[in-house]
């Protein structure tokens, strides 16, 4: 029976030092560029925003950076990953819920345990233009949490962190998020 329990044991290890091996492989295809996404966003139905978000794979995380303009002058806006690339309804729902492929609770960008998609507000200037900068740990371009074909979503209303989805209301742009060429 020890036998067969250190059999087990070692099988176990094994496993592992190949998985580890696997993720390292999988390190070395994102250096060969394909290490960078964005997403383009379209107004929803009534509204005027625009604007753009890129991920760039970087050493500890993903840069996020946003650039969005057309919005309400000092406003702040709930700023999420949604669960699709879908942008054809033209309220924005066709993006769906969001990003959540772990099952924890809404948060805040800087919880470990949260939607992959909690990015938390935009906030915008006196001009209505709003910039995103944050180097996040939970966000993946590839692996199996990977945002590509996702659906990037600005609220009307800002992210309070209330359950279930921070209560930021109506969309007010969408966008998908497609592979970019790498720099
Ligand atoms: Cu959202
Ligand atoms: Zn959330």
């Amino acid at each position: 029976m020890k036998w067969q329990v250190r059999g087990l044991m070692m099988g176990l290890m094994a496993l592992c030092v190949g998985m580890s091996g696997a993720w390292g492989a999988h390190h070395e295809s994102d250096e060969t560029g394909m290490t960078k996404a964005v997403c383009v966003l379209k107004a929803t139905a009534g509204n005027n925003v625009s604007g753009t978000v890129t991920f760039t794979q970087q050493k500890g995380g993903v840069m996020i950076e946003a650039k969005v303009s057309g919005l309400a002058p000092n406003s702040k806006h709930g700023f999420h990953i949604h669960e699709f690339g879908d942008i054809s309804s033209p309220d924005g729902k066709s993006t769906g819920g969001h990003f959540n492929p772990a099952g924890h609770d809404h948060a805040k960008p800087d919880a470990v345990k949260r939607h992959v998609g909690d990015l938390g507000n935009l906030e915008a200037d006196a001009d209505g233009n709003a910039t995103y900068k944050r180097l996040d740990k939970v966000v993946q371009i590839h692996g199996e949490h990977s945002i590509l074909s996702r659906g990037i979503t600005i609220h009307a209303k800002p992210d309070t962190f209330v359950q279930p989805t921070g209560g930021a209301g109506a969309r007010i742009a969408v966008g998908a998020i497609g592979l970019a060429k790498a720099e």
